[in-house]
């Protein structure tokens, strides 16, 4: 399998890595880090040296009761680093946002993915961006916005659910035009989703595959493994590590993870069993 991008193919026999790349003053875990563009420059290429094979560039943080950011803040803190990394790089620079103009600014300034964030309340407008620029793009499960999202969680079966609202958005993005290979689909741990229901998605994660598109699976450092493990967001290392296993060895292509080195190994080691099968 492999996920068409504007200009060639990232191929996906082997899974890829995205690495997280907040440039923002409060995500949940990394805020603060980059918002400085020539740090968040050098921590994207150091993702790249320790075997990223994507890096992710957000500029709002989308935890339950974050801010929201102004369209014009968020694209002073994006643009520099999307410019500098897809110019630096040869792996993709995707953009992680809510915003469509925000995704088709960056995707001019050289993105070739659009991560978007907005789950249930997307705008067409992003679809357009994608449609219209030929950008690869991510399809994130969510409801409602981060200060709302904690409220809605009610499901009927929330893999149902969560996979049929996957499959409508990714034919609707198809009919209007989208290669069906430059789709992925995210079912978006954390949100709008309780612990349990997390768990959940994850046993449950054939169905996702089942949809037929390349699946990316975000559980990085989130507080349901803090839930499991009773340990707060700086400890969670092992927990993620476990979730990227499992959903590795039933088929995931693309990890989204901060902890780059250990997604890498805990990857390879699960492939080298699955090839010796
Ligand atoms: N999770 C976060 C942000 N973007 N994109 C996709 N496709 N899937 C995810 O699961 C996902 C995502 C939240 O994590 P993080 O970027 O670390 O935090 P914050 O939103 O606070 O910046």
């Amino acid at each position: 399998m492999k996920l068409r991008l504007r200009s060639g193919f990232l191929p996906l026999d082997r899974v890829a890595v995205m690495g997280v790349l907040n440039v923002t003053p409060d995500s949940f875990s990394d805020g603060g880090l980059w918002l400085d563009p020539d740090a968040a420059i050098r921590h994207g290429i150091g993702m790249v040296e320790q075997g990223a094979a994507i890096v992710d560039v957000g500029g709002e943080s989308t935890r339950p009761g974050a801010v929201p950011v102004p369209q014009e803040e968020e694209l002073r803190r994006v643009i520099p680093v999307v410019e500098a990394l897809s110019a630096e790089l040869d792996a993709p620079v995707s953009i992680d946002t809510r915003k469509p103009e925000v995704a088709r600014r960056a995707v001019e300034a050289g993105a070739s993915i659009v991560n978007d964030t907005a789950g249930e309340e997307a705008d067409r407008a992003m679809d357009d961006v994608a449609i219209d620029t030929g950008a690869a793009v991510v399809i994130m499960h969510s409801r409602g916005t981060p200060s709302t999202m904690r409220s809605l969680t009610d499901y009927e079966d929330v893999v149902a659910d969560v996979s049929s609202w996957l499959r409508e958005r990714a034919e609707r993005l198809e009919d209007r035009g989208a290669p069906h290979d430059a789709v992925v689909l995210d079912p978006g741990f954390g949100f709008a989703k309780t612990p349990p229901q997390n768990l959940e998605i994850l046993g449950r994660i054939d169905e996702f595959l089942a949809l037929g598109h390349p699946l990316l699976v975000g559980t990085s450092r989130k507080s349901f493994i803090g839930a499991v493990l009773d340990l707060p967001e700086g400890e969670r290392v092992e927990g993620t590590m476990a979730t990227v296993a499992w959903a590795v060895a039933r088929g995931a292509q693309i990890v989204r993870v901060h902890d780059v080195i250990p997604a890498v190994r805990t990857i390879r080691m699960v492939e080298a069993i699955r090839d010796a099968r």
